[in-house]
């Protein structure tokens, strides 16, 4: 399919002049915005919001010291990480997207986190409300009682008790609230920015008229995911923007490290914008000291979204007035006399001050609106405090998601296509190759579910780097199915987003070495928010990737890297051997729940076997005997499984009987399966392509001796990669891979025991 635009060369001399981008363009005052539509109500309702957050916050300090005297000997374990002074941000923002947008958020989120659902509460009917806070409908204080359960689940999250929203699993730096659009805070810097932009990509997709809000620090500026989400978000070839703001709570510092004047070249961070579109991404500075700026400038974001024009990035000009966290008392690297300046504009007392000039709030009704929030704030705690510790029972309570898209809804299948489906030919066996299959289920998958879509690098026109997306971009088009940029950890970020917004992404990986370019977003968000977020994320994402090895690509395009997945409590892991498998396998993913990373291995791509035209799936976590036998168990998987067969085939002739087991699918691993066999054969002998030091086959090993080690006539035996990185020489990497030959020698050492 060809492109747009065509890359021809074009050496005309000029200059390319970016967007200029503004800053402080805010110069209303509070007069002006009640002249213009703002009520009282909800002048006083920003004030009450930003003392709701400040006070919560205070209460913090005084739970660390202990000094909170209706919990006597209370012990505050968790993180302190409080935005007091950035107040005007997380209000002034949230109060200016809808109810039904999305959030994400940082480890200083609390704020952000108090504001999306109390602002979503607002939004509610009596009836959805009393709903939402378990409460009566009837009760004439419904608003403030929901408030007061608001406050105490939020509370009671940081105490890590089972009331609070995610059940204690995520405690403060992982708060979410999935019910008000409040996708999760998250403690790894610049974590959540791929999950953002996948999630606006998703909202335009879905059509669902939603924005993203993606609060970030300063120093989350500076990390790599920042530089691919930012990207990503504003790739051409999205015909609408991608409905994602990003704003940056630029408080001045990372942790200590200055992020203007110190650890960047830039003098503004919304600077950066011009080096991502044309646009440079609308960029502007506000004054995060002013709520009325930022939720003017959020509004207008906003609209920019809506319209189709996204991504934004503002940058709020704010302070945090404590260190760090608790334990920094920012003696070190900052001065008195800037923290000073930035008092001097605090954005609570500054906004009280202009209520109270404007005649909205008398300074006694000032006073009392702070006492009020400080019971509230109290109350909550104390409750908190008392509330219900997780049970260890419960401790796995969370992890998976045990439901599947099995049934999809008739309106989601796909109605028409851009281009003709037709099942790949057969041979006069009925047979496919490898990878074909793996185009084949993602194709039926598409078709029964507008839901899955595809992207990554290069899978798109060329059909990936080993043609086994070939042919699905005529199909489905490029709103379905497009190339990426060389943006691994945005990959697999933006389809955690997507999934978490609604669909339910395939996304490739060229080479499972890649995949250590994505591991904070496949094993810190992808595989994680679903058990830090109390079991309320569903993540249904499928990420494909791709073990070579064998073509003297060496180091860094041959590993085997399957056990750094299967280390991971969150993520399934596939890994099939034959096409049948494949299709049956990869379509089950595709329905999964959970993120499944799906390993094709490249030197099968071009084997074949019958696979059906029909519709079948192949349950997760079941293995299959290719082979019985009954002097040895051989388990093997992936490019492994072939060598197994033709191990056992030799050891035939030699008259060991040898049993051979895929367990297909490592994560859930059909331990009994494989335990069945062992106690019949009495040895187990697992192949591995990689590295025999902290393989999966470890883990095997481990599972099935618990299971039937008085069985066993012999201890179990990995027959894997040397520990070393693949070397490219052909005679190194063939005594590196595990051959039928030397699998045979092994297994008659053992049988000799
Ligand atoms: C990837 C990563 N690196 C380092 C840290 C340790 N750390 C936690 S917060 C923080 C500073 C973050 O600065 P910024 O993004 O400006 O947010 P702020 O703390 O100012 O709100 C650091 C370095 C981390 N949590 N994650
Ligand atoms: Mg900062």
């Amino acid at each position: 399919m060809p492109k747009d635009v065509l890359a021809l060369p074009r050496f005309e001399p000029g200059e390319i002049r970016p967007t200029p981008i503004r800053k402080f363009r805010y110069a209303k005052t509070l007069a002006d915005e009640l002249a213009g539509g703002l009520s009282k109500d909800q002048a006083v309702d920003l004030y009450r919001k930003m003392l709701g957050i400040r006070t919560f916050e205070e209460m913090i300090i005084l739970l660390k010291s202990a000094r909170f005297n209706p919990l006597p000997g209370f012990r505050f374990i968790g993180a302190t990480h409080l935005s007091i002074g950035q107040e005007a941000v997380a209000v002034g923002s949230i109060s200016a997207i809808a109810a039904h947008d999305l959030i994400t958020s940082t480890h200083r989120g609390h704020g952000h986190s108090i504001a999306k659902t109390w602002f979503a509460m607002d939004a509610m009917s009596d009836g959805e409300l009393a709903q939402y806070a378990g409460l009566d409908a009837g009760r004439p204080d419904l608003r403030e009682a929901a408030l007061q359960h608001h406050l105490f689940r939020t509370m009671a999250e940081l105490l890590g008790k089972e009331e609070g929203y995610c059940r204690g699993r995520g405690g403060g730096m992982h708060i979410a609230d999935f019910h008000t659009g409040h996708l999760g805070a998250n403690a790894i810097v610049g974590g959540s920015f791929g999950i953002a932009a996948g999630a606006a990509m998703a909202c335009d997709k879905l059509r669902n008229g939603k924005v993203v809000l993606c609060l970030m620090g300063d120093g989350a500026a500076n990390n790599g995911i920042c530089h691919e989400a930012l990207n990503f978000a504003t790739m051409t070839q999205f015909q609408r923007g991608c409905p994602v703001i990003f704003l940056f709570e630029n408080n001045q510092y990372g942790m200590t490290g200055q992020t203007i004047g110190e650890v960047s070249g830039v003098v503004s961070l919304a600077q950066r914008g011009a080096g991502y579109n044309c646009v440079s991404m609308h960029a502007e500075v506000v004054n995060g000291m002013s709520v009325l700026a930022v939720h003017d400038a959020v509004v207008r974001a906003v609209e920019v979204c809506r319209m189709g024009n996204g991504p934004v990035l503002l940058e709020c000009s704010t302070y945090r007035y404590m260190g760090h966290s608790l334990s920094d008392q920012c003696t070190t690297y900052r001065t008195r006399e800037e923290e000073d300046a930035w008092k001097a504009v605090d954005a609570i007392d500054s906004y009280e001050a202009a209520l109270i000039e404007n005649g909205i709030l008398t300074s006694e009704q000032a006073e009392a609106e702070r006492t009020r929030m400080r019971e509230r704030i109290e109350t909550a705690t104390t409750e908190a405090g008392h509330a219900t510790d997780p049970d260890p029972a419960t401790i796995y309570e969370g992890l998976w998601a045990d439901t599947t898209s099995e049934v999809v809804a008739p309106e989601l299948a796909t109605q028409e296509t851009p281009g003709e489906y037709k099942p790949t030919r057969r041979d006069s066996e009925g047979r496919i190759l490898y990878r074909h299959a793996v185009a084949e289920a993602i194709a039926e998958e598409m078709l029964r579910d507008t839901r899955v879509i595809l992207f990554g690098e290069d899978v798109a026109d060329y059909g990936g780097a080993f043609g086994a997306t070939r042919g699905l971009l005529e199909i489905f088009g490029r709103e379905r199915v497009f190339n990426t940029a060389i943006s691994e950890a945005c990959i697999v970020g933006a389809g955690a987003g997507a999934a978490m917004a609604g669909m339910r992404p395939i996304v490739e990986l060229m080479y499972i070495d890649f995949i250590l370019m994505t591991m904070d977003q496949t094993g810190n968000q992808a595989a994680k928010a679903r058990y830090m977020f109390g079991g309320k994320a569903t993540v249904p994402m499928v990420i494909r990737t791709t073990i070579g090895g064998g073509k003297g690509y060496a180091g860094q395009h041959s590993q085997s890297l399957e056990a750094i997945c299967t280390q991971i409590p969150g993520l399934k892991v596939v890994a099939p051997s034959t096409a049948y498998d494949v299709k049956g396998l990869l379509k089950a993913s595709v329905r999964d729940d959970n993120p499944v990373v799906f390993i094709e291995h490249q030197n099968l791509y071009t084997e074949k076997d019958p696979v059906p035209e029909e519709d079948y799936t192949i349950p997760l976590g079941r293995g299959i005997v290719r082979r019985e036998g009954t002097d040895v168990t051989l388990v093997a998987y992936s490019g492994m499984a072939p060598i197994a067969g033709k191990a056992a085939e030799l050891l035939a002739e030699q008259g060991v009987s040898a049993e051979v087991i895929d367990p297909r699918t490592l994560v859930p691993l059909d331990v009994d399966l494989i335990a069945t066999s062992v106690r019949k054969t009495g040895r187990l002998v697992v192949l591995s392509q990689a590295p025999a030091t902290g393989c999966f086959g470890e883990t095997i090993c481990y599972a099935v001796q618990r299971k039937c080690f008085s069985a066993m006539k012999a201890p179990a035996l990995i027959v894997g990669a040397y520990d070393v990185p693949p070397p490219m020489a052909a005679p190194l990497e063939r005594e590196n891979i595990p051959t039928p030959e030397k699998v045979v020698a092994r297994v008659r050492e053992l049988c000799a025991r």
